[in-house]
């Protein structure tokens, strides 16, 4: 057993032991670097990556010129989480920051620290969401908390200022300022962090009639039952039949006096979409009104019940989704176009990603947390003309713990040792590493508290399979093999035919966690709010 648990080890992660040993790095030119990562952008959203709900030219284009992944995961499909992960290359349990609620310790190793310590010039716009301060940047904005749609506030590190219009062009703008204002003598690592697509899904004025024609597709699974799944699967709170009527769809005059908290204890959704409307100028209010108060009207005149309800609460959550990305995409477009127009479109790397992927429907849901591809699986393109051939689409495992790693790669900046992550940069060349990993951990906290009751739950993805293991208030197993069943639907854990490699995976789960020394399933209830 021992001997096996090793040996399985070796095969995991012939890759880290392999990235420890090489860490010098040639670099002749040091790029720049920007990475934009959205907020609950799901691949299915992407038309590289499947085009069946919209079109995304701009980032599509990313793609054409460069590289794009369809294995990149999330190592803990949650927002604070994957940014802590991101900037410091490092699992949740060793960097601290496990569910929305920690604190991220800005004293800790991050990569725009030892950018900025080897001469880059550094900068964050947007979505922090790490509560403490941001450090290692010489300039930064951000959005605090969540951060609003419409004529958002910003804290720079002297201010907090309203600014108005739409949060998506804010951003970019401010992204753009910090890159006209740099020093031209150094190269730059810029984070440009999108607020949406995240809930509540509003989207631009200008944006509100796309869509408006047809209903969209709606996904195989939607009326998905959970028949052979775990209780964690049935007891989650996050269907879109129980999308809130005011905050989510948006029809505040059709239900007054709505009181489901989504599974937040304390969430009072009218007044969060009062606040949330209540912050349009009066020429944003005549655009928002003239589209929904439509949409209201014909809702009353329906009276829908059931999975009738059901569908046309879809067709208003996925539409608003789509709006806000169909800015995001544009706005990737403005910032390509500057790198044109600046010339320095060839010696920069640029990234684009979200801090975790998204349910569309998929299995009756919305939000994300669980380990199932569309949660945890995240959408990852990087152009790089001078290294990078375009076109190229790669199957390897990479994870958002490799970001950090492959950065300072780039950026001829020595790894530290202690970091969990490897450098893609070989895979971005299109080299194939014969040791690359070909399984890789998850796990995720943030349970009983917060929202949406996704119970506590770590797992192994290989190439093939997938093993969860659901825990804290139950001890639930689920296997899938992804090669017959892509959507997750059929747990085949209790299936006899596959006891042995149920017993290989365990294996080889129990090594991964001993590697990365990962104790914290009993990893205590913090008390402080979102
Ligand atoms: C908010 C949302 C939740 C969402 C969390 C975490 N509720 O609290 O639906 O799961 O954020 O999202 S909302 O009604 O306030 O929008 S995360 O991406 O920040 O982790
Ligand atoms: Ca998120």
């Amino acid at each position: 057993m021992k001997y096996c648990r090793t040996f399985s080890l070796i095969f995991i992660l012939g890759a880290v032991c392999w990235q420890t040993s090489c860490k010098s790095v040639t670099s002749t030119q040091r790029p720049n670097i920007i990475l934009i990562m959205s907020d609950d952008h799901a691949k299915n959203a992407i038309s590289c990556y499947n085009n069946r709900l919209l079109e995304t030219p701009n980032i599509d284009r990313l793609a054409n010129e460069g590289i794009r992944f369809d294995n990149a995961f999330v190592v803990n499909a949650l927002c604070a989480p994957s940014r802590a992960t991101m900037l410091t290359g490092k699992y949740s349990h060793t960097n601290g920051l496990r569910d929305n609620r920690d604190v991220f310790n800005p004293e800790q190793m991050t990569f725009p620290k030892r950018l900025q310590k080897a001469g880059y010039y550094t900068a964050v716009a947007g979505k922090w969401h790490l509560k403490s301060r941001p450090q290692g940047f010489d300039d930064w904005k951000i959005l605090p908390g969540q951060g609003d749609y419409y004529n958002p506030l910003v804290i720079d590190d002297k201010d907090t200022l309203q600014i108005t219009g739409y949060v998506t062009d804010i951003i970019t703008n401010m992204a753009i300022d910090f890159l006209e204002k740099r020093d031209k003598n150094k190269p730059f690592c810029l984070l440009v962090l999108h607020k949406a697509p995240h809930r509540n899904w509003m989207p631009d004025t200008e944006h509100l009639n796309l869509f408006n024609d047809d209903d969209l597709p709606l996904p195989d699974s939607f009326f998905d039952d959970y028949q052979t799944r775990s209780a964690a699967a049935r007891e989650q709170d996050m269907e879109i039949m129980h999308l809130f009527n005011s905050f989510d769809l948006k029809l505040e005059a059709v239900d007054e006096s709505e009181t489901n908290s989504g599974g937040n204890a304390g969430f009072n959704p009218l007044d969060s979409w009062k606040n949330a409307y209540n912050r349009l100028t009066d020429e944003q209010r005549l655009a928002w009104d003239a589209h929904y108060d439509k949409i209201i009207g014909a809702f009353r005149k329906k009276e829908l019940k059931g999975k009738d309800l059901a569908r046309w609460k879809y067709q208003r959550y996925i539409k608003d989704y789509l709006r806000c990305v169909v800015s995001v995409d544009e706005n990737i477009g403005r910032l390509l176009n500057y790198l044109d127009k600046t010339g320095i479109e060839k010696n920069t790397l640029v990234i684009y990603t979200s801090d975790q992927g998204f349910f569309l429907g998929e299995h009756g849901w919305y939000d994300k947390r669980f380990m199932y591809e569309e949660s945890a699986g995240i959408p990852l393109i990087v152009r790089y003309p001078r290294e990078i051939k375009a076109g190229e689409v790669s199957q390897n495992l990479v994870l958002n713990l490799d970001f950090a790693s492959t950065l300072l790669d780039y950026a001829g900046v020595s790894i530290p040792s202690d970091i969990q992550g490897r450098s893609m940069r070989p895979i971005f060349k299109g080299e194939s590493p014969q040791n690359w990993r070909e399984a890789f951990y998850y796990h995720y906290y943030e349970y009983p508290h917060g929202w949406h009751k996704v119970k506590r739950h770590y797992g192994i993805r290989t190439g093939r399979y997938k093993l969860i293991h659901f825990y804290n208030d139950i001890d639930d197993w689920e296997l899938y093999d992804l090669a017959t069943d892509p959507r997750e639907m059929n747990n085949i854990y209790h299936d006899e035919r596959y006891t042995s490699t149920i017993e290989d995976l365990k294996q080889k789960l129990s090594a991964l966690q001993a590697y990365y020394k990962d104790d914290s399933m009993e990893y205590p209830q913090v008390t402080d709010t979102h």
